[in-house]
């Protein structure tokens, strides 16, 4: 299962459930168990119970009965894919509710962080907020937004959303700050930093300053984005106009990733003693 396996014009693959080793399996199952006993208490109660209905504890789930269950849930389908596929790819299977995850999964030495996305970061990551209706419709917008975002030129800044929604997103809930996004819920050591320590920034979403926003992609974020409800991301996402957002973007400098600009709803002004010493 490599990356020059041959695929189709959407990139996808077949999985190749059957041709998982015990270890595969294992690895899995090694890092669910160490993930499911962190998340309670940090991941949001969508996240939570997306997990629980999935049924995914005991190895490498099978995308066929996967997507079985997505399919009664919100009429999403997961995909296999080699690994990270181009961006229109993406979008279009994104715009038609198909996930494209990645059919590999980590070597043992690398439990704790690796760059491309494997099975566990898409399934165990991605899939959980899927089963979720509103999410699962933000998720197609994103898609569709993708390819607009493309032929303005202006993907480099629709991406800053979905990295820090999707991938790194928090959620305000009346218990306190909790976690949605795919990054952090894979990562045994974000789930903690995210939410506990004290030096990223926390700051209420805004659509406009997340556009404006660089991300890391090599270390835990400087920042986080605190949505107040999916409802409300849903509806701000499809409810705008980007092609003037676009324009307007054009004109003004990014915001330098550890900034608090006066607007912002501060949760936490982060020390970032921990981006300074790494
Ligand atoms: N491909 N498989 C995969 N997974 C991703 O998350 C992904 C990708 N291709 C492009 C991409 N992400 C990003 O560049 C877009 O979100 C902007
Ligand atoms: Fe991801």
């Amino acid at each position: 299962m490599s990356i020059d396996t041959a695929h189709a014009p959407d990139w996808t693959i077949p999985q190749d459930w059957e041709g998982y080793t015990a270890a595969d399996h294992a690895t899995w199952t090694t890092l669910y168990e160490r993930q499911a006993a962190l998340l309670p208490g940090r991941a949001c109660n969508e996240y939570l119970a997306g997990l629980r209905a999935l049924d995914i504890s005991r190895g490498i789930p099978d995308f066929r009965l996967l997507s079985d269950k997505l399919l009664a849930l919100t009429g999403w389908q997961v995909v296999a894919v080699p690994g990270l596929v181009p961006e229109d790819i993406f979008f279009d299977h994104l715009a038609n509710r198909r996930f494209p995850a990645g059919n590999f999964i980590r070597r043992p030495d690398q439990l704790d962080y690796l760059e491309e996305p494997d099975v566990f970061h898409d399934v165990f990551g991605h899939v959980p907020m899927l089963t979720d209706p509103v999410f699962a419709d933000y998720m197609q917008a994103y898609g569709r937004g993708g390819l607009r975002a493309m032929q303005f030129g202006r993907l480099p800044n629709l991406a800053r959303l979905y990295w820090y929604t999707v991938e790194f997103g928090l959620l305000r809930t009346d218990a306190g700050l909790r976690i949605y996004g795919a990054g952090i819920v894979s990562s045994g050591g974000e789930s903690r930093f995210a939410l506990d320590d004290p030096s990223p920034n926390r700051i209420g979403f805004s659509l406009r300053r997340v556009l404006r926003t660089p991300y890391r992609i090599d270390d835990f974020q400087q920042v986080y984005f605190v949505i107040e409800s999916l409802p409300a991301l849903l509806d701000e996402t499809v409810n705008t106009d980007f092609a003037p957002l676009y324009e307007e973007l054009a004109n003004l400098p990014d915001i330098p990733i550890a900034a608090i600009e006066q607007t912002d709803h501060v949760y936490t002004h982060g020390t970032q003693h921990y981006a300074a010493a790494h």
